[in-house]
């Protein structure tokens, strides 16, 4: 419960939280030292691992190899049931609410659990809603579901609250990783302001501003992927 209490706190406190999302198949091994020390240095206060299609044996290592140099809470974030580490500290056990896949609302959870039950990682349940862009993310495309319309925000904020009533602890508002169009501000805004639950936004975030902007609309904690995985200097500036 540690992580999420941290989380918790950091909303209570306005104090606004940070993830950068490595994709472990992304990783250039021989450089791994360098971008952790780019981590260490930046505003993150989380790593996230997750991605499309990864492999075990490369999960637990990239998560080992991290922890030797780093702090910073590592959170699971598996795009399908083989993307469980006990290296981590706890995993985002996500239902794509926004979806209508059986598979993504609760056949993955089905085989994650008697999994999980075997860990020591802290479970968050985590509502994730996925936002429509002007491309299709690979998200959409593995999930075999529809984003919620962008400019439909009274759907999204029904299934925000549906995500609270259900017990779920988080919601991730989602454009999709190397999304053209980032989760509306309005929509951000909107969402926080109407439940009670920690607030998670990534997807298509490429700039400060853009983070700026997503905190200053109620989000509590902002999630990087692309943008720093194509430039680590991406916090310098
Ligand atoms: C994807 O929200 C994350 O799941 C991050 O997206 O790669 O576009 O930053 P980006």
């Amino acid at each position: 419960t540690n992580i999420y209490n941290n989380i918790l706190k950091a909303k209570t406190n306005n104090q606004k939280l940070l993830a950068i999302l490595l994709d472990p198949d992304k990783i250039v091994w021989e450089n791994l030292g360098d971008l952790i020390s780019k981590i260490n240095q930046s505003p993150a206060t989380h790593i996230f691992i997750g991605g499309s299609l990864v492999e075990n044996n490369i999960l637990d290592r990239l998560i080992i190899e991290i922890k030797k140099n780093s702090t910073l809470s590592i959170v699971l974030f598996p795009g399908n049931p083989s993307q469980i580490s006990n290296k981590a500290d706890a995993i985002l056990f996500l239902s794509l609410i926004s979806g209508r896949n059986p598979d993504y609302l609760i056949e993955h959870q089905v085989k994650a659990a008697p999994i999980l039950k075997k860990t020591q990682l802290e479970i968050i349940s985590t509502g994730y809603i996925l936002i429509e862009s002007s491309n299709e993310t690979a998200v959409e495309r593995i999930s075999k579901t529809k984003p919620l319309d962008r400019n439909n925000l009274d759907l999204a904020l029904a299934t925000a609250q549906a995500g609270e009533m259900l017990g779920n602890k988080l919601i991730y508002l989602e454009a999709g990783s190397g999304a053209k169009q980032a989760v509306p501000l309005e929509m951000i805004e909107l969402v926080s302001q109407n439940i009670e639950i920690p607030l998670l936004v990534g997807g298509g975030i490429i700039d400060l501003q853009g983070i700026q902007n997503a905190y200053h609309a109620g989000a509590d904690l902002v999630i990087i992927g692309t943008a720093f995985e194509n430039d680590n200097d991406f916090f310098d500036k």
